[in-house]
């Protein structure tokens, strides 16, 4: 199916292509920062705005869920988080007038940075069914249209609760608490298309579904590999740790199909030898695997160890192995049986370049391997995974100092979600807690997750469909069949600081919700509330913005769900002994009767209150982490045997990538150029090995369509199209390509998705070229 971009503000007339950077971060990006900070802000508002990220009683950056050092910079934020913020603190605002100019046929033809340009939205809209305008509603009429639909629903699963990943822990778990009160685990979130693959391997394997390192730990760390990430752009101040780690003497090695800037130099703008003397090499050791090559790279490793192992002895930790772990035999005996062949052809690298990794990891004394969507986002993902855990527990490098597993995670608050209970398949400890707080008996059933909830709605099984911010339209895969499948929605409603293609795309009826970010301050019931967060690494602390809010309108996130509960529960007829039971309009007024309320359902929040007091932070209890305690179905870390797997290419076809540029969170967008990659005013490039456009008949600048080719198990092809993207010849591995999303969301099959975690194949699709008549490329707008 065609699908046509929307096609006005496609302007790539500007697009300039030139060489890539081996540098991430210095000076240029503390000035690229604050130029989108002043066009977005104004200067007195922006230094007052960033001097506040990241402190003790300041916000949480709403940029990436990386943890801050103890000791803070004044400035602990990076271009990126500045950019994100700056992107929340704007002055621009969308009011009613614009949505009176402004049909949604109208906003339909806009791209995602176009509108998240407008600014921030100020007040709930409506769109009645048939209409062609959202118009002014107010907050009493807007809450019971929801409870309304919801209280009506012939059956508890016809609605649908997505939860992107800034909402606070207090919101998150007022809103779940909703979700299992009306009698449904339907809460699909982002984390279905992100860590998802991460969170199945690791409860599978160690008993819990997070990372078990700690900061400290990066920095003790004697080997890092850093796989399937970029954090020059993504999670720049991760880079700050490891090059702390470097200068304490511990090998960096980037596993990556493409040579990514910050991996290979960093500029810290915090010291002077960053700033003015060119900065730190970081990675000793740059890999270039294929896409989807690491779990052929990990049996390798494996199989380096135990050849070792079987010729000198004393490589692997007996003592481990023996006392905490299940499974070595099996595992043994699968990679004993690998041949050097297949791991080469899996992984696209030579013998002795596994070997050399191989090596890295026999002679380390603590190893930690971080990873990010290049590891998740593939069909066997989880596998892919469990194999990164076999090789740590080969060498005991799971529960001590400088070692472990360390899944970066992307959203700000996404972790702390899941602990609040935003999951489709919550477990019966939980769901226990849960009822026996609230007198009620939350279902057990398992509900969608993010692939189903979009069959669902395809399927016309949805009803109302809520979105605690994210933008789902343009998140997930497919956009073709997720757009038909939103129209087939009865009441959609989106609770949102910024327009995205989400609030274009709606319903019949649909509903916009303006709320608070993390920055604007929240005052209700006479106090200044504080939410709070857990970062990447399970730690808990307490967020607080001071900005005047866009307008006062706005209710927060948490002030929304309460006076939802209170509207859903509390209305006649309502309230009977299976609806629960909680002061809602208290909650509302002080956000510490939330947590309160969470201290006594979710482990590890005892004395909440007390612990995130005079900006402390405290951490999750993290059983592999504080004991070697693993909670699997044997209580013992477990190897598992993974049959070998890797995407196969087919002739005159090349594996596409979707992946971010440097300038955009997501959907947002914030510019048009991702600097390090070396692309200026333009988003519809795809980067491909020099010899493949070559080979393929094209050069240097053509202007081609990609189509998507899926292959359906009863042998159907079906063809997906994204058109008029620009050639970029680069230094990816030979028949990889990579372009980036959510432009390209509508060449990934809904039905392509990972084993055991559903989490859509976005960094695997097979693709071939389609020459462009250079005539019929989008004409550039004014
Ligand atoms: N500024 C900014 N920060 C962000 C975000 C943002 O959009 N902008 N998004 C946030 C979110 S939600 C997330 S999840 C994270 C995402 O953080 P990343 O995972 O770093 O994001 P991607 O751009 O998807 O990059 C994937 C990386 O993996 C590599 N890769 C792709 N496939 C493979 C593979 O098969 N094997 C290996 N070894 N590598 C591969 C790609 O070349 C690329 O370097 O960042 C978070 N932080
Ligand atoms: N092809 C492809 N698809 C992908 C990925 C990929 O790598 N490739 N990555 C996947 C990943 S890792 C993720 S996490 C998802 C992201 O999916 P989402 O989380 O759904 O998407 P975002 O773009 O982060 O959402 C941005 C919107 O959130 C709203 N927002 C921002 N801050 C707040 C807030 O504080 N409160 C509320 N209520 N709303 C707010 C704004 O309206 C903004 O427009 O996308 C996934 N999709
Ligand atoms: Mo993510």
């Amino acid at each position: 199916m065609a699908k046509k971009p929307p096609a006005s503000d496609i302007d790539e007339s500007r697009l300039r292509v030139s060489d890539r950077k081996s540098t991430a971060v210095g000076i240029p990006a503390v000035l690229h920062a604050l130029q989108i900070s002043q066009q977005q802000m104004g200067t007195v508002r922006s230094l007052r705005t960033l001097s506040r990220v990241n402190q003790k009683d300041g916000f949480d950056c709403p940029g990436c869920a990386w943890p801050e050092e103890d000791k803070r910079h004044l400035a602990e934020f990076c271009e990126n988080g500045a950019k994100a913020v700056a992107e929340e603190a704007t002055v621009r605002r969308v009011g009613s007038d614009f949505f009176a100019d402004h049909s949604i046929a109208e906003l339909r033809a806009h791209d995602d940075w176009w509108l998240g340009q407008q600014g921030r939205l100020t007040e709930p809209v409506y769109r009645e069914e048939g209409d062609t305008h959202y118009r002014p509603v107010s907050w009493d009429a807007a809450l019971k249209l929801i409870s309304d639909a919801l209280r009506t629903l012939d059956d508890p699963d016809r609605a649908v609760f997505y939860t992107s990943g800034r909402t606070s822990n207090e919101a998150a778990f007022l809103y779940q608490l909703l979700v299992r009160g009306i009698g449904t685990n339907n809460l699909p979130d982002c984390s279905n298309m992100c860590h998802e693959s991460s969170g199945s391997a690791l409860t599978e394997t160690i008993g819990i579904g997070k990372g078990i390192v700690s900061i400290e730990d990066i920095h003790q760390a004697d080997l890092l590999i850093v796989a399937g990430q970029n954090p020059g752009t993504n999670h720049p101040r991760m880079l700050s740790a490891l090059e702390k780690a470097k200068h304490r003497g511990a090998r960096i090695i980037a596993i990556n199909p493409l040579p990514e800037a910050g991996l290979l130099r960093f500029e810290n703008p915090q010291t002077v030898r960053g700033a003015l003397l060119g900065g730190t090499a970081i990675a000793d050791d740059f890999v270039q695997v294929r896409l989807g090559g690491d779990q052929a790279l990990f049996h390798g490793i494996a199989k380096h160890l135990l050849e070792a192992e079987s010729a000198t002895g004393g490589m692997l930790d007996h003592e481990f192995i023996a006392t905490h772990t299940s499974g070595i035999d099996a595992f043994r005996a699968l990679i004993e049986d690998a041949s050097w062949t297949d791991l080469e052809v899996g992984s696209g690298l030579a013998e002795d370049e596994i070997r050399r990794v191989g090596e890295a990891v026999r002679t380390s004394r603590a190893t930690i391997v971080c990873w990010a969507m290049g590891l998740t986002q593939h069909k066997h993902s989880v596998a892919t995974l469990r194999d990164v855990v076999n090789v740590l527990l080969l060498q005991g490098n799971i529960g001590r100092p400088g070692a472990g597993v360390c899944p970066v995670r992307g959203h700000s608050n996404v972790q702390g979600d899941r602990t609040m209970g935003i999951y489709e398949k919550p477990s019966e400890d939980f769901l226990r807690a849960l009822g026996e707080e609230f007198s009620i008996s939350p279902p057990r059933e398992h509900g969608y997750d993010t692939v189903e909830a979009i069959r669902a709605m395809r399927d016309g099984r949805v009803d109302v469909f809520m979105c605690m911010g994210g933008n789902f339209v343009s998140a997930t895969p497919d956009t073709g069949v997720v757009e038909e499948a939103m129209t087939r929605v009865g009441l959609t409603v989106q609770v949102s600081t910024k327009l995205n293609r989400s609030h274009a795309v709606t319903g019949r009826r649909a509903l916009i919700l303006p709320t608070l970010g993390r920055t604007d301050g929240d005052r209700r019931g006479g106090r200044d509330q504080r939410v709070t967060v857990e970062d990447s690494m399970g730690a808990v602390h307490a967020s607080r913005g001071r900005l005047a809010p866009p307008s006062k309108e706005l209710l927060s996130e948490v002030a929304i769900l309460a006076r939802l509960c209170a509207a859903v529960f509390e209305a006649d007829g309502a309230g009977s002994e299976v609806t629960p039971r909680a002061d809602w309009a208290a909650m509302e007024s002080d956000y510490a009767l939330i947590r309160a309320h969470i201290a006594k359902v979710v482990p590890g929040f005892e004395r909440y209150e007390e612990r995130i007091q005079k900006g402390r932070s405290f951490f999750l209890p993290n059983g592999p982490r504080d004991a070697r305690r693993f909670a699997t179905v044997d209580g013992k870390a477990r190897f598992t045997a993974n049959r070998l797997e890797y995407p196969r290419i087919p002739p005159g076809r090349l594996l596409l990538q979707t992946l971010r540029s440097h300038d955009q969170y997501n959907t947002t967008i914030y510019g048009k150029d991702d600097r390090y990659r070396g692309v200026y005013g333009g988003r519809r490039i795809v980067l491909i090995h020099p010899e493949d456009v070559a080979e393929m008949g094209f050069a240097d600048g053509d202007m081609v369509d990609l189509v998507s080719e899926w292959t359906a198990p009863d042998g159907s092809v079906r063809e997906r199209r994204a058109e008029a993207f620009r050639i970029v010849p680069y230094a990816t591995p030979r028949r990889n390509a990579a372009a980036y999303y959510p432009e390209t969301n509508v060449l990934v099959p809904l039905e392509s998705v990972a084993d055991v975690s559903n989490t859509p194949t976005s960094k695997s699709v097979v693709v071939r070229l389609e020459a462009r008549d250079q005539a019929s490329s989008p004409t550039p707008s004014s």
